[in-house]
């Protein structure tokens, strides 16, 4: 990476900018995020990125201060790059995603209900038969893929059934998500081929968001219920419950698959878990702020704003780096191992403020009941073959995790 010297003075009280021309949505970036991490939090508190002409935030206070001003850095005009005031969107906009208050305040309610403590107590016996299910199933094979055998198989069988969604047609869900996280990014390769192969999936999608393909009982079938209760029309229904079938999934495959990831480099980690399982729950909420397997977002801004005494015009693009945030020095101590002991509270892998994950009690749900099946099981996660990451301009995450696993 190369920052220049060349910056253009703001004439702001915190000198110029600094101007860094590397690209945050390259192969060789997500490679190996985390030294430029480090060089975009210590160039300032406020950076420009020349590659795609938008401000980027990088150090744990400005990420947290941007999320926390939902009027400054709105949403409505996309969490992408792509600037929805001046292109059209690939998708009709998610109306919680990419939405501001009030609208935003009226969809997220539904959602809160639908995926509220109060939810999640029926479904906890059975996600926590699969997961140890799951796991008795590995120990037997002995050795296996983690990322499709563990992380993308154990949330396939509890979410898509949780959602009441039909077998059939179930192999969109993947590929669906990893073209919503793709389309967040620039218009690189990852996004434009997901683009290009995306009929298929979307049109899958569509279906299953309609009432008559959710199964009684579900959470599909939840959201639905609320248009009955005038919480929301019957035309945004089906939108609400496309937006579980977008981020419900790949995000828990991707913070299981960083849990096992982790749990398999440290095993002094792994040891401390098996000895007291109670820890599964922060050994996952960790392995989320370790990895951060939402690697970005942007807010558009709505007006002239000050960031870390910079001055920022409107209508500027401002990318924000959960995963360097996640790691800064300046917040955490030892930001950089994994330690299932430490305080998570405060990290934001799920972001923060108004529209920090409204699903997170399920990813939790699951990724605890998975880190406690592997506690009271498994004695050791042993990498066994070549790692190899899996490439998507916001998700960060494995192809690939060879592992043996012996029985506790
Ligand atoms: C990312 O469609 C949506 O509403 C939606 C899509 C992706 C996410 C969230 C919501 C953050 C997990």
């Amino acid at each position: 990476m190369m920052a220049s010297s060349s910056a253009a003075s703001t004439g702001s009280p915190g000198g110029s900018i600094p101007h860094l021309d590397f690209d945050p949505f390259s192969i060789e970036f997500f490679a190996d995020p985390f030294p430029t991490h480090a060089k975009l939090r210590e160039a300032g508190p406020l950076v420009y990125l020349d590659k795609w002409g938008v401000y980027g935030v990088a150090r744990y206070e400005q990420v947290h201060a941007v999320l926390n001003d939902p009027e400054t850095f709105c949403s409505s005009r996309g969490v992408g790059l792509s600037d929805f005031a001046k292109e059209k969107p690939w998708r009709p906009p998610s109306i919680i995603l990419e939405a501001d208050p009030p609208a935003h305040t009226r969809t997220r309610a539904v959602l809160n209900q639908v995926l509220s403590a109060s939810a999640m107590r029926p479904l906890r016996a059975h996600f926590t038969a699969l997961a140890e299910a799951k796991v008795d199933e590995l120990l037997a094979r002995g050795s296996f893929d983690a990322i499709p055998d563990l992380a993308e198989a154990y949330p396939l069988s509890v979410f898509p059934d949780a959602l009441g969604l039909k077998q059939e047609g179930r192999e969109n869900l993947l590929p669906y998500a990893s073209l919503v996280f793709n389309a967040f990014g620039p218009p690189n390769e990852l996004r434009k081929e997901a683009i290009e192969r995306s009929a298929p999936h979307q049109a899958y999608v569509a279906a299953q968001c309609q009432r008559e393909n959710l199964a009684p009982g579900g959470l599909g079938a939840c959201v639905h219920a609320q248009a009955d209760a005038g919480a929301i029309t019957h035309d945004e229904a089906p939108l609400l419950v496309r937006s579980l079938l977008s981020a419900g999934i790949d995000t828990t495959v991707n913070g299981i698959g960083a849990a096992v990831y982790s749990l398999a480099r440290f095993p002094d980690q792994l040891a401390k878990l098996r000895a007291d399982p109670s820890l599964a729950r922060n050994a996952f909420e960790e392995a989320v702020r370790f990895e951060s397997p939402v690697q970005t977002f942007f807010r558009t801004t709505t007006r002239e704003v000050e960031i870390g005494g910079h001055a920022v015009g409107e209508g500027e693009k401002v990318l924000m780096f959960l995963g360097a945030a996640n790691r800064d020095p300046r917040r955490w101590e030892n930001p950089d191992s994994y330690d299932i002991t430490r305080r998570t509270s405060g990290h934001v892998g799920y972001g923060s403020g108004i529209h920090m994950c409204v699903g997170q009690l399920v990813a939790r749900l699951e990724g605890e009941v998975m880190m406690a099946a592997l506690a009271r099981k498994v004695a050791s996660i042993e990498i066994t073959g070549e790692v190899q990451r899996r490439y998507n301009n916001t998700l960060r995450g494995l192809e690939s995790l060879p592992v043996t696993i012996r029985p506790a």
